[in-house]
């Protein structure tokens, strides 16, 4: 199937970074009717899906990690976060979606658990050659009346690292408006991601396939989802009603 038809995006990051909201955004769904639970913690992975004009997403929410290096995460969040990778792949072309809240300054912590989080998903150039920074809070820039670029620019050294990491790959999203050229936008630029890494996967024998990467991955215990519907969901629902 051709990349353009079909992509899987895992939306990861640390506590309250809007993963979840970001997750509703492209799904075109809030917590009251069917999107992911906002405002409450995500402690599982679960995977939605939706149409976007001719394409098929797989939307991934996964539990956050504490802006601390890996080592002192659960064992629990980490095979969750393993476990994310062997959804998408189910789902399409996997691109990873680094959820970050503008309005908080990334940090050399930041930058860390970063690094080590992604580290446990896969390949490192196969993880971060899929990799996006989606900055929520777009609305935060806006009260500013600043455009990101200049928020960029003015960042510290270490976002400046995350950037340079994904390829200078980002975008922005309010994900208190629904706004649906945004999104569709953001499946463009997660369309050419994943396109470019084909290509090159393609001409380089160097990138690992996929697949190759998911057999060195260990099957976590909880795989009894099944993918079901557009707007169905993979594993197991947090269960509790939304507060936003
Ligand atoms: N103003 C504003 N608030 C946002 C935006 N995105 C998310 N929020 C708020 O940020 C809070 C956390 O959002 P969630 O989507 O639950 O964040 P999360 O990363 O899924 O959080 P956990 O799963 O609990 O770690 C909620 O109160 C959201 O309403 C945004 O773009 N703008
Ligand atoms: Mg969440």
């Amino acid at each position: 199937m051709a990349a353009a038809e079909r992509v899987a995006v895992v939306l990861l990051g640390g506590r309250w970074a809007g993963k979840s909201s970001s997750g509703n955004s492209l799904l075109g769904l809030d917590s009251s009717t069917g999107g992911f639970n906002v405002g409450k913690q995500t402690d599982t992975c679960i995977m939605k899906e939706t149409k976007i004009d001719s394409t098929l997403v797989s939307v991934i929410d996964t539990p956050s990690w504490m802006w601390v290096p890996a080592v002192d995460t659960s064992e629990e969040v980490k095979g969750q976060l393993k476990r994310s990778v062997i959804l998408a792949e189910q789902g399409g072309h996997p691109a990873f979606l680094l959820v970050y809240p503008l309005g908080s300054p990334f940090l050399r912590r930041h930058k860390v658990a970063v690094e080590e989080h992604l580290a446990l998903l896969g390949e490192e150039e196969e993880v971060w050659g899929h990799t996006m920074v989606l900055f929520s809070r777009g609305d935060w820039l806006a009260g500013r009346g600043t455009s990101i670029e200049e928020h960029i620019q003015t960042a510290g050294p270490e976002l400046l690292w995350l950037l340079e990491k994904c390829g200078n790959r980002y975008h922005v999203i309010n994900n208190k408006e629904k706004e649906m050229e945004k999104v569709k936008e953001l499946l463009q630029k997660i369309k050419e991601m994943v396109r470019k890494r084909e290509e090159m996967a393609d001409e380089s024998e160097e990138i690992p396939p996929v697949k190759r990467r998911r057999k060195s991955m260990e099957e976590p215990n909880q795989m009894t989802g099944d993918k079901s519907a557009a707007g169905g969901e993979v594993g197991e629902p947090s269960g509790a009603q939304d507060k936003d």
